[in-house]
């Protein structure tokens, strides 16, 4: 991005330096403003409770997420145990949600987060309405409840989530001062501070950067929260999907190399099906792959470690729309819930395959 009246220099710098540019987006604060206080869509009849405010028409607040995980808990207490697996650096509770309808603890699970990364309103936006599907619709498809559990932690970076809010629409790092004397470079990246090949390329060291590893694994309360609410349950976790965006991609580990992990094909092939059923509802396409081999070498991201090192066979990092070159991160909300329906199908799809695996 440049302000306005850098346009012409940065334009007469790439013309000398024989560089080809392309405008992506002309004025990034007019989209941004675009999407404050939109009409509510039709769609939404049927979506709204009065016990909460979500609505998925828009992108709501860190408060509103919450109080819809414990309205959730207090009207569907048979399936919904709400518990705080942590504090933010700014001291706001992490919430994690178990949906289950029995079985003491022995069906396989499905660990689900969201909200990793700040700017990426989507994701929360969508984990949400997949734990509003599976609560309220619950009478219309049981089994996707009573043959797995789940447990979704819908946003691990509130701090980022609410500093992207108010101050920094683009804010992708939690919000951790490094060094108090140095208040202009904080925040660490969630996804490059998990021990596991950390800091083998595609991370920084630098707290400016912000893909900043965080200098050690788990410096970061957030990623802390996270990996301990995935080791408590790790034992019969079958699939871990943590939910991002955005490009429309399906990945799977590693980032740290182009290798693929030894059970690539299976991964590749449940995968498919889940694109599949994803592809089905709209057309949206995606992409499958290895983190390195599709977008780029990266390390200390979540997946990988949930791979290598917590033992989940089916680790998916979900890229959701769009594909860019227009929205990117700043996706209108009136996408929110066709994002939610068809990723809802690939879930499904997930959970059928969780239950059968041994
Ligand atoms: O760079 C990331 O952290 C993810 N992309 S994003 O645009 N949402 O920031 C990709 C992480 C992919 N996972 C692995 N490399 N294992
Ligand atoms: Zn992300």
């Amino acid at each position: 991005m440049t302000p306005p009246e850098q346009v012409e220099e940065l334009l007469d710098f790439f013309k000398s330096h024989s560089i080809q540019y392309r405008l992506k987006i002309g004025d990034v604060q007019q989209v941004i403003d675009e999407q404050r206080n939109k009409i509510p869509s039709e769609m939404i009849q049927g979506l709204s409770s009065k016990s909460y405010n979500l609505t998925w028409d828009n992108y709501y607040r860190y408060d509103d997420i919450r109080e819809f995980a414990y309205a959730l808990s207090a009207s569907y207490p048979q399936l919904v145990t709400v518990s705080v697996a942590g504090k933010s650096y700014e001291d706001r509770d992490l919430i994690l949600i178990k949906i289950s309808s029995g079985g003491s603890g022995t069906r396989n699970a499905i660990f689900v987060d969201g909200g990793i990364h700040a700017c990426e309103w989507i994701s929360p936006a969508t984990v949400t309405y997949i734990i509003r599907e599976l609560v309220e619709n619950y009478d219309a498809h049981p089994q996707y409840v009573d043959d797995v559990d789940w447990f979704f932690m819908p946003l691990v970076n509130p701090d980022g989530y609410e500093f992207a809010h108010t101050e920094s629409r683009l804010w992708r790092k939690n919000r951790r001062i490094h060094d108090e004397t140095n208040t202009t470079c904080i925040g660490t990246d969630i996804n490059r501070n998990f021990d596991y090949h950390f800091n083998e390329g595609g991370s920084s060291d630098n707290p400016c950067a912000p893909t900043y590893n965080g200098g050690q694994p788990f410096t970061e309360p957030e990623s802390r929260a996270l990996r301990d609410a995935i080791l408590a349950e790790a034992n019969r976790t079958k699939s871990y999907l943590t939910v991002h965006s955005y490009g429309q991609h399906w990945l799977t580990p590693w980032g740290w190399t182009t290798e693929y992990p030894d059970d690539y094909d299976a991964m590749f092939a449940l995968a498919s099906d889940a694109v599949a059923a994803l592809t089905a509802v709209y057309g949206t396409v995606y992409d499958i792959g290895s983190s390195a081999n599709l977008l780029y070498a990266n390390s200390g991201p979540s997946d990988d470690w949930a791979k290598g090192v917590a033992g989940i066979p089916y680790t998916y990092t979900i890229e959701l729309r769009d594909q860019g070159p227009v929205y990117g991160f700043l996706l209108p909300p009136d996408q929110i819930i066709p994002s939610g329906i068809e990723t809802w199908e690939a879930f499904k799809v997930i959970a059928e395959a969780v239950a059968q695996m041994v």
